[in-house]
């Protein structure tokens, strides 16, 4: 199926909304896809560093490196925190959408899956744990409706919000690649595009959401490494 790129929506430059990039056949197929890798890498759920409380949001990831939180602190690394083993590939659907959308000359190394039930969020904060900041940030969601809010790259700079629906694309780039960003919660929106195949497919579980993101974390070898 032929990528779709041409109508993103700047809501502020640099972060760029593409609404239904995914179409329901995609959105299954990606569905099916983290599926899968959810089963060969369980969810868990991260703690914060230094306190150790434990995020309302479960985590897996896949490529070779992951983002994982816990007492000791944030970081990457390439084996899931529970069970020892190295992560799955980056699910195709979303390697084609970050080769289709990430204008970037080198493949993602991490793609952090985050799962949220109908009370989980995630307070403002900024990326910045990869080396690599050139590169873009691509985010994928499937399931339930999140409300995203968006700041800018000071901690108190005024902020707006978006719905992120399922099947959506959102990029993060240039001068949006360090802005605040979080999301408030899941809306009890009209039926998810995924709703009942979503249901019928058992991922995302009924009322929750997914999302992706696919990160660059260390600088591509100057000859690029695609
Ligand atoms: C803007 N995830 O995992 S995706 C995260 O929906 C994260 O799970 C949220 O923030 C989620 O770090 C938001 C949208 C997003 C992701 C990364 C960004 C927006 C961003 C990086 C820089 C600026
Ligand atoms: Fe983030």
């Amino acid at each position: 199926m032929p990528p779709r790129a041409p109508g993103g929506i700047a809501l502020v430059p640099g972060l760029i909304h593409y609404p239904a990039y995914l179409d329901r056949a995609a959105q299954e197929r990606l569905a099916r896809e983290v599926a899968a890798l959810v089963a060969a890498s369980p969810l868990y759920t991260p703690r914060m560093p230094r306190t150790g409380k434990p995020f309302s949001v479960r985590m897996s990831n896949g490529g070779s490196l992951g983002w994982v939180s816990d007492a000791g602190g944030y970081r990457y690394q390439p084996h899931h925190p529970e069970t020892g083993a190295p992560w799955p590939p980056i699910p195709a659907t979303a390697l084609a959408a970050w080769e289709a959308l990430g204008a970037y000359p080198a493949p993602p190394e991490a793609c952090l899956v985050n799962l949220y039930d109908a009370t989980a969020r995630m307070g403002l904060h900024q990326d910045r744990d990869e080396a690599d900041l050139a590169a873009p940030v691509l985010s994928l969601s499937l399931g339930a409706t999140a409300l995203f809010r968006y700041g800018g790259l000071r901690r108190g700079d005024p902020t707006l919000s978006v719905r992120l629906r399922s099947g959506d694309a959102l990029v993060m780039g240039g001068p949006a690649r360090l802005i605040h960003h979080g999301i408030d919660r899941l809306l009890p929106d009209a039926p998810d595009l995924l709703g009942d195949a979503g249901g019928a497919l058992g991922f995302p579980p009924p009322g929750t959401r997914c999302n992706l993101t696919l990160r660059r974390v260390n600088p591509p070898a100057t000859t690029g490494d695609a």
